[in-house]
């Protein structure tokens, strides 16, 4: 009976364990500085990267990526993803990126953007994907992204850049960062979730959202491996029948989102 228990602790454990697995280093800035410094990012633009703790609120734990005073500012973390070679060559490797970003309240607003640059051995530039810029300010904006990785990447350089347009701070700020390879679907902070389906998936036609709880307000977005928003609908039926006909085959993201819950599935287009 005791093997039991300890097996099947294990089991939701290492599931736990997977879902939540990030190959960002210090992902919400919550790490002690190091000398002043963020441990395990480099100051690529500027020289006053810190902590931030209040005005706004961090998005999690107790602080965030703060620019400084330099009026345009770069961080960057280098992954390493030597590790995935065989399916990246391939053509077939997916990561997913999630990422919340804002700015502090004044007009204009300063800017926040995040560049995800695909190297390869070499450190040559593959692929960029560039997110922003974003001048949210009311709430902590979170991005979400499935990212295509091209053939012959061995690394992901992640950029947060920040630009000044009012005042003497730079105020784009980011938090809770992850990239992994699965997308990344509840978050501690969120209380309710839609547990919404989609079918068929794959799928070559149409799809269908089924939705057991309606949360006023819900919309619904599908980005696709680029990050792009290629549908967007706002949910207000248990079932909502959306043509996808028209996308190409590939990998998508399907959002649900409303102001108490995000949720993001996968879908597949034959
Ligand atoms: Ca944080
Ligand atoms: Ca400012």
């Amino acid at each position: 009976m005791k093997t039991i228990y300890i097996f099947l602790l294990a089991v939701i454990v290492s599931g736990l364990d997977l879902q939540a697995q990030n190959l960002i280093l210090n992902p919400g800035c919550d790490d002690t500085l190091v000398d002043g410094n963020i441990p395990h990012w480099q100051e690529i633009i500027g020289n006053n990267w810190t902590q931030r703790i209040a005005s706004p609120d961090p998005q999690g734990g107790n602080s965030y990526f703060f620019p400084g005073v330099a009026a345009t500012a770069e961080l960057a973390q280098v992954i390493d993803i030597a590790d995935d070679s065989l399916e990246i060559d391939n053509g077939t490797k997916y990561y997913y990126f999630t990422g919340y970003v804002r700015a502090y309240a004044q007009s204009p607003p300063d800017e926040s953007n995040i560049f995800l640059q695909f190297r390869d051995e070499g450190e040559a530039l593959l692929t960029s994907f560039n997110f922003g810029p974003y001048t949210q300010t009311q709430i902590w904006l979170r991005i979400d992204s499935a990212l295509s990785a091209p053939p012959g990447a061995r690394k992901i350089d992640i950029r947060l850049h920040s630009v000044r347009h009012n005042g003497s701070n730079n105020d784009g700020y980011y938090d809770e960062l992850y990239l992994g390879n699965s997308p990344l679907v509840g978050i501690p902070e969120i209380k309710q979730h839609a547990n919404f389906t989609i079918y068929p998936n794959p799928s070559d036609g149409s799809i269908t959202l089924a939705l057991p709880g309606l949360f006023p307000g819900s919309e619904l977005t599908i980005l696709n491996a680029e990050g792009q928003q290629l549908v967007r609908r706002e949910i207000t039926e248990h079932f909502t029948v959306i043509n996808i006909s028209t996308l190409p085959p590939g990998i998508y993201l399907v959002k649900l989102q409303h102001e108490k819950m995000v949720e993001v599935k996968k879908m597949i287009k034959k």
